[in-house]
């Protein structure tokens, strides 16, 4: 629950935190919508334009009928190749996974023209075991995990995660996973601290949005937006630092949080990994890697992992 995450989070005694997954509200939303667009972040078109590219292959690697499951609604433009790729060897169930009602809703009206939509609104997981269970005997499973969300989880997580997907899936399934690559440094950091501030307007919502629903007092200005390189991790960190020594108040946590001056707080973890390392997490999950596909103008992988 959003009152207690963020109560855990800022009582952390080394270093406070907030859940990344807090940051999409309506308002959150439409700051990572225009992210997308911002000629220094460049993820999200390599994502759309390497699906673009796959999606009349993928058919090649699925024994047909096939249903499609995606963790994360997505934006149906995505999403669309594929679907629309697919149906030319018949008819293709689609399960969009999502916890926001109205992503899911935008999601199903988007993409009804090319799949018969069935939204599940759950957590990844569950969603997904749910999927397995409803979808049409006889069909094969792809799974989508595109967008580099996969980059949010912590290593370990992200191994863990691959594994829990497996054991959702049967032999000849196939998992199509989008992970942003290890880039020079200028480029990521740029990613991550565009020079319109509209990242660091993203990142300050966070706190806006714990104002508006759990009554806090968080003066926006007081926080300044930072984006650093974990050269050890591989990661960029997003953090909100305090200009000065202050003391909030989150009414509705019941919750009081000093913090000092410089101190920060650590908001989301965005991993970037080599082209060969998703290889070896897939096959440590139990998958094989079925084909991997690159963009070069903003080094990204797509990478197709068979059960
Ligand atoms: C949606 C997790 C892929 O890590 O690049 C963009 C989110 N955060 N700018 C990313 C994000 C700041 C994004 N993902």
């Amino acid at each position: 629950m959003f009152a207690q995450d963020v109560r855990d989070g800022l009582s952390q005694p080394v270093q406070k935190q907030l859940p990344c997954q807090y940051f999409y509200d309506e308002v959150g939303s439409a700051l990572f919508e225009a992210i997308t667009v911002l000629p220094e972040y460049g993820l999200t078109r390599a994502d759309a334009r390497l699906i673009r590219r796959l999606a009349p292959e993928v058919s090649g690697y699925l024994p047909m009928p096939v249903a499609v499951t995606e963790l994360g609604s997505g934006s149906g433009s995505k999403t669309r190749w594929i679907l629309e790729s697919l149906g030319q060897h018949g008819p293709v169930t689609y399960y969009p996974i999502d916890h926001s009602a109205s992503a899911l809703a935008h999601c199903e009206r988007e993409l009804a023209p090319f799949a018969a939509v069935h939204p599940i609104e759950d957590t990844y997981l569950n969603g997904l075991r749910t999927a397995v269970c409803r979808k049409p005997p006889g069909h094969s499973m792809l799974v989508l995990f595109v967008g580099s969300t996969i980059g949010n989880f912590e290593r370990a997580a992200a191994q863990d995660f691959l594994h829990d997907i497996r054991a959702c899936l049967v032999p000849g399934d196939a998992l199509l996973l989008g992970t942003d690559l290890i880039k020079p440094l200028a480029r990521m950091i740029c990613a991550y601290d565009d020079p319109a501030g509209v990242t660091a307007a993203f990142n300050l919502n966070l706190l806006a949005r714990i104002n508006r629903e759990l009554d806090a007092d968080f003066v926006l200005r007081n926080f300044v937006h930072e984006a650093r390189w974990n050269e050890h991790q591989r990661r960029i960190e997003m953090h909100l630092r305090s200009r000065e020594a202050q003391r909030v108040t989150i009414r509705a946590a019941d919750f009081t949080c000093e913090l000092a001056k410089d101190e920060t707080i650590y908001t989301e973890s965005c991993h970037k990994f080599h082209a060969e390392e998703i290889c070896d997490m897939a096959t440590e999950a139990g998958f094989e890697c079925g084909a991997q596909w690159l963009d070069e103008a903003w080094p990204f992988a797509e990478s197709l992992l068979i059960a």
